[in-house]
């Protein structure tokens, strides 16, 4: 790597003093939805009567769909029972903080209406609304955060394809386009600025970085140029080719970016850098008609109490329908997790990793808050008669509290046995529906 590159990558970060200001808000959010919608929500997993393997957003590629071909399901695209209130208030409700939704995916179509493409919502499809315009002021109404994912990959522009057009398939090293550096130039940096100028974005997600005609010297240049436009901006690494695979995390401090994006994975630990695991409620992105394989609300209450104890954030993906409807199992996943954040969300926002401390099992994990000394357990084994811990010791004069039951718990202590909490038969019925009951230690 060249030296100046190196001094680039300091400077920025060195120049960056108001970071932990600038990060405030998302590192206390540690929740967001992601939407991912687009033209692949149309033939939804299906192209010529045959299914296609693979997520959902990807069926250009994973179909080999011609460029012109798939231009006809954008023509088609038409969705007529899109309410961006209702998708704000679905989010407000599941406790979400923020959203990062696909202003642009690598399929190349703009959510949005852009003055640099006719390949939009606008001026390309029936519908004719500018979709991020709705749902940036909706979001505002609700007080959630609005962020934008945006793919540097793009199989639609001439510019930014393979060679063998209309092969578009970016992924082979030996069809970089030598125009690529014009379109990142005269496209992508021009449609990033109109997003930002018009939509006012707290997030922007990048993807698609991974191909060889995109840069580290152009991801340093991107990168500047954002936060000139918009000095509170934040950025993901994958702005940057820094990112070590699903893992999602700058392999080295050489490259930039302000959090890193584990992929449909929660870190084994913790980290010493912000973070952020994006996943699925089933098995795709972007909607499929065919896949039905959800995850248990259970299980993704759990997984944003293990995000939070290791210290990130979860951004739980929605896809929805070509008519513009979140899917019912998705909402009704959120709903579930919302009623549970009403109660224990005072362990969730807000809060701090503890090191080492997750470190009591599968069935615990212990969290935080931050700036005070109040610490709360999760345990997720609710048949116990009590809860055994071995890794917490209360102070001489320390209460304990069962989230939504409120009363506080006879506990016992010593330096052998540990913690011991005795649970009331009373609180248990009350709980009992619950995926995971908080302790609260003060
Ligand atoms: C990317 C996209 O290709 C995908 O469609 C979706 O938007 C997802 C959130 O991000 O997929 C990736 C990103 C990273 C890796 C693999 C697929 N990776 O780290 O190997």
């Amino acid at each position: 790597m060249a030296s100046e590159e190196i001094a680039k990558v300091d400077y920025l970060k060195e120049s960056d003093k108001d970071f932990d200001a600038r990060m405030k808000w998302w590192r206390d959010a540690k929740f967001g939805m992601f939407i991912h919608w687009g033209v692949y929500s149309v033939p939804a997993g299906i192209y010529n009567g045959e299914e296609v393997k693979g997520i959902g957003e990807w069926i250009m590629e994973k179909g080999k769909i011609p460029v012109e071909e798939y231009e006809k399901f954008a023509k088609k695209f038409n969705p007529v029972d899109f309410d961006a209130r209702e998708w704000a208030k679905i989010m407000k409700q599941a406790g979400m903080k923020y959203v990062i939704i696909t202003s642009k995916h690598h399929d190349g179509f703009a959510l949005w209406d852009s003055k640099y493409s006719e390949y939009d919502m606008v001026d390309y499809t029936p519908f004719k609304r500018d979709i991020l315009k709705e749902l940036s002021a909706a979001c505002k109404e609700e007080g959630i955060s609005f962020g934008m994912y945006h793919s540097i990959m793009d199989w639609h522009h001439p510019q930014a394809q393979g060679k063998k057009y209309p092969k578009y398939n970016s992924l082979d090293s030996t069809l970089i386009n030598p125009e690529f550096p014009e379109y990142v130039e005269h496209y992508m940096k021009p449609q990033l600025k109109e997003l930002i100028e018009n939509y006012d974005p707290e997030v922007l997600w990048f993807d698609g970085e991974w191909i060889p005609a995109y840069t580290h010297e152009m991801g340093l240049d991107l990168y500047q140029y954002l936060r000139e436009l918009k000095p509170s901006l934040i950025i993901n690494n994958r702005v940057d080719k820094g990112r070590q695979g699903y893992q999602g995390m700058n392999s080295d401090d050489k490259y930039i970016g302000d959090f890193g994006t584990p992929e449909q994975e929660i870190l084994a630990g913790t980290a010493d850098v912000d973070w952020e695991s994006c996943m699925t409620m089933n098995d795709t992105w972007g909607f499929k008609t065919n896949d039905h394989n959800w995850k248990d609300a259970e299980v993704l209450i759990f997984n944003l109490v293990d995000v939070a104890a290791k210290g990130g954030n979860y951004l739980l993906n929605v896809g929805p329908t070509a008519e513009g409807i979140i899917p019912v199992p998705s909402v009704e996943r959120l709903q579930k997790m919302g009623d549970w954040l009403k109660i224990n969300g005072e362990a969730i926002y807000e809060t701090e990793k503890l090191d080492r401390n997750y470190k009591e099992g599968e069935n615990f994990r212990y969290i935080k808050k931050k700036e005070e000394s109040i610490y709360y357990v999760a345990s997720f084994d609710n048949t116990a008669e009590n809860i055994k811990l071995n890794y917490v010791k209360p102070a001489k004069d320390s209460e304990i509290m069962l989230l939504g039951y409120n009363k506080p718990i006879a506990y016992t202590f010593s330096d052998i046995d540990g913690l011991s909490i005795e649970l009331p038969k009373e609180a248990k019925i009350n709980l009992a529906e619950s995926s995971a009951w908080v302790f609260k230690i003060i």
